[in-house]
């Protein structure tokens, strides 16, 4: 073994230690809010047999940026829970033929073993499990009070099917432009049913608005604007076809209109609004029904597709001239389209908490009442999905028939269950207030702990949880329930990890599980092994020589620390050293930060400069730096010292703050050496403003000051 200590016993005890003096938990009704810090990671859902390295690699790095911010002397929350409801864990239920309440009690046990292996501070005093009643319970809660605003509705309308999950789907769990299900990859189908929206097409403009002021990623916002998709132009009529364009000034250049196939018009004619001609209607592909006013004109000399459709179709193209913008102005109405849909939530699936509503013939649509919720979810042998369009609680007929809530007749209860993003649009509001059985969430604990005040994501969940979250705290705020409208106002994105240059899958034969390491180098090694490969939110290639290199860098750091007391460390150096770990932190560097530790490491000798050393290191190898703390004969636990600090005259004459700013916006500082000449500091510059994705920017800087990132795009 290159690292010499016993590795796993040291990082058991000291597991043990932690969870049983509860160092990861805080007493929230002890600390100041404004010595809070929410730090939050996604929760996983446990659909397969564990957690991979991926995972690590993500909550490794929240983990780090959490540690250091407590050591900072913030009153760090750092939760965590199961996304355990839900079409995912039901699918991989259906795959290995298990019933999915015995497979989630299992695999949830599983992944929070490895959870807690990875070393991570989590709160498990605040665990969540989005299928227990007690959860679930709050879920329905919220859709009853959506109901009652009027934001969730029942309408008959096309929706998107999967013939292999045999469900109806939100167009947010589509991918390919809506061709495949973002589970399955099954092609989808569209079928016209009836069932449950939530109104988030009505903050569409709220949603869009609020984006301005958040910290995220560039390219995250981005995502979300083009998904939200609001578009300013015309509606136009043709007799008695109203299309809709963003280009009324093409409208003297019109040579046909376009609908779908089916549509009654097809195969007419509609006379020109300006030129009174007459304008033949044709079925084509590429109109959207549901968008728009589900017709276009086609002006082939000025747009790709119309184009190609002309030419298929040999239609005429014209090059009559544009109007000028003053006519194209006044040409039809002013309208504005979206390209968001009403979230779609119901689901023709087990695995969920039961839609609480009741069907009534003489009252319709009822919710259930507040006190009768949770609106159990029956235990039912038959689980597989039905593909009727009926849910497989339809056949549980003891628990359909009910009574009305309002007028005591007979009455049948909704059959589907909520949509799991439904589950997780709220979870964070759940953590802190996890104790109270009589609520959702506590005012006065949501006014203290939230909102997030650090989030770290998937980039997968840019157009889905993170836009549903937002518009369920907005829906919420707009009740009263929640005292702010932007849960997250700082995400960042974590990068992806791949291995040996290749994604990780079964089919290569390259899955390597964190267990693996875990019970051979630790997991120490892995958590800085995955951190030192790559910058946190790029992600890039994870190597075993990664982990040989740590182990070489544990095994030095042991010697030094526990050897013979040397001379005293030089001072500027030590500062620069403090200085450029807490940097590199700050900005979740954490490659860089391990980097210049692993510098750190041959100024260290004194009995100060060891108790530096260890402090730094706490954040990335907790183990580790706590038997090393216990080695230098410090008190319990390294974690809860305060974070080293520097004589910040020692640096002043050598550095500078450098203002990042895109577009005029400050998202950030750099220090960089005084006579740093000016292309270094761009060059450093744009490497922050690349991990908040921003690209394609021309760069103005301001000598010694700022250096501003012009993107021109985002609008
Ligand atoms: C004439 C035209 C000329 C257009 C031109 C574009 C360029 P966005 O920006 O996405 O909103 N369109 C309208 N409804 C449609 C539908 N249901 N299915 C498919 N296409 C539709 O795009 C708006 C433009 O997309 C509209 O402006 C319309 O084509 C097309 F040089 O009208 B345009
Ligand atoms: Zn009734």
């Amino acid at each position: 073994m290159p690292v010499p200590y016993d590795v796993r016993q040291v990082e058991e005890r000291w597991r043990q230690r932690w969870e049983a003096e509860g160092v990861g938990s805080v007493d929230l009704d002890a600390v100041d809010p404004s010595d809070v810090f929410y730090n939050l990671a996604e929760f996983p859902y446990p659909s397969a047999e564990g957690l991979h390295v991926g995972h690590v690699f993500r909550y490794a790095g929240v983990d780090v940026y959490g540690r250091y911010q407590r050591m900072a002397g913030k009153h760090v929350f750092q939760p965590i829970g199961f996304d355990a409801f839900g079409i995912h864990t039901e699918n991989y239920a259906l795959k290995v033929g298990e019933h999915p309440s015995s497979l989630t009690a299992r695999t949830t046990a599983r992944f929070r073993r490895q959870l807690e292996r990875i070393g991570a501070a989590w709160d498990w005093s605040r665990m969540i499990d989005t299928s227990h009643p007690e959860y679930y319970r709050w879920t329905q809660w919220i859709l009853v009070r959506l109901f009652e605003a009027g934001l969730l509705y029942r309408a008959e309308a096309p929706v998107i099917w999967c013939p292999s999950c045999l469900t109806v789907l939100a167009q947010e769990q589509t991918e390919r432009d809506g061709a495949v299900c973002e589970r399955c990859e099954s092609a989808v189908t569209q079928r016209a049913m009836t069932q449950w929206f939530l109104r988030i097409t009505d903050y569409a403009d709220r949603l869009l608005a609020g984006l301005d002021d958040l910290d995220w990623p560039e390219r995250a916002k981005r995502l979300q604007r083009q998904w939200i998709g609001r578009s300013e132009g015309r509606e136009i009529t043709f007799g008695d076809l109203t299309v809709f364009t963003t280009r009324p000034d093409t409208l003297p250049a019109v040579t046909f209109l376009a609908v779908p196939p089916g549509h009654p018009a097809a195969g007419d004619t509609r006379p020109h609004p300006i030129t009174g001609a007459s304008i033949p209607v044709y079925e084509a592909d590429y109109v959207v029904e549901a968008y728009g006013t589900g017709a276009v004109m086609g002006v082939p000399a000025h747009d790709e597709r119309d184009r190609r459709f002309a030419e298929e179709h040999a239609i005429p193209i014209s090059d009559a001239d544009l109007l000028e913008p003053s006519a194209a102005a006044s040409v039809g109405a002013p309208a504005t389209r979206y390209r968001l849909r009403d979230w779609l939530i119901s689901r023709q699936r087990y695995w969920g908490p039961p839609i609480p509503i009741v069907h009534c013939r003489d009252c319709g649509a009822v919710a259930v009442p507040e006190d009768e919720l949770p609106v159990l979810l029956p235990e039912v042998d038959e689980f597989r999905p039905t593909g009727t369009g009926q849910s497989p609680l339809t056949a549980a007929h003891g628990w359909v028939n009910t009574s009305c809530p309002q007028c005591g007749g007979p009455a049948r209860r909704d059959t589907d269950v909520s949509d799991t993003f439904v589950d997780s649009a709220w979870y964070f509001l759940r953590y802190p207030s996890t104790e109270y059985n009589d609520r959702a969430w506590d005012p006065d604990r949501t006014a203290k702990v939230l909102p997030v005040d650090f989030y770290a994501g998937g980039p997968e969940h840019v157009q889905r949880h993170h836009l549903y979250a937002r518009f369920v705290t907005m829906a919420l705020h707009d009740l009263g329930l929640v005292p702010f409208e932007e849960p997250f106002p700082r995400i960042r994105i974590g990068g992806m990890i791949v291995k040996d240059g290749a994604k990780m899958s079964k089919s290569r034969g390259n899955v390597v599980t964190p267990d693996d390491y875990i019970d051979t180098v630790g997991s120490d090694a892995l958590r800085c092994g995955l951190l030192f490969s790559a910058p946190w939110e790029q992600g890039g290639d994870f190597t075993d020589a990664a982990i040989a290199g740590i182990e070489r860098f544990f095994a030095k750091s042991w010697k030094t620390i526990t050897g013979p007391d040397g001379d005293p460390a030089d001072e500027l150096a030590m500062a620069r050293s403090i200085h450029a770990v807490t940097e590199a932190i700050e900005r979740l560097a954490f490659n860089v930060a391990i980097a210049r530790l692993m510098e750190l490491l041959s100024e260290v000798g004194s009995p100060a400069s060891k108790r530096i050393f260890v402090r730094l290191l706490a954040p990335f190898a907790p183990h580790l730096a706590e038997e090393l703390w216990h080695r230098l004969g410090e008190p319990f636990s390294v974690h809860t010292q305060p974070w080293p600090q520097y004589d910040g005259r020692l640096l002043e004459d050598e550095e500078v703050e450098i203002v990042v700013q895109v577009d005029g916006k400050v998202r950030g500082t750099i220090t960089v050496p005084r006579d740093a000449p000016e292309p270094d500091v761009c060059e450093i510059a744009r490497r922050d403003v690349e991990a908040l994705g921003t690209d394609d920017s021309r760069v103005v800087y301001v000598p010694g000051r700022v250096v501003n990132f012009v993107t021109g795009s985002d609008g």
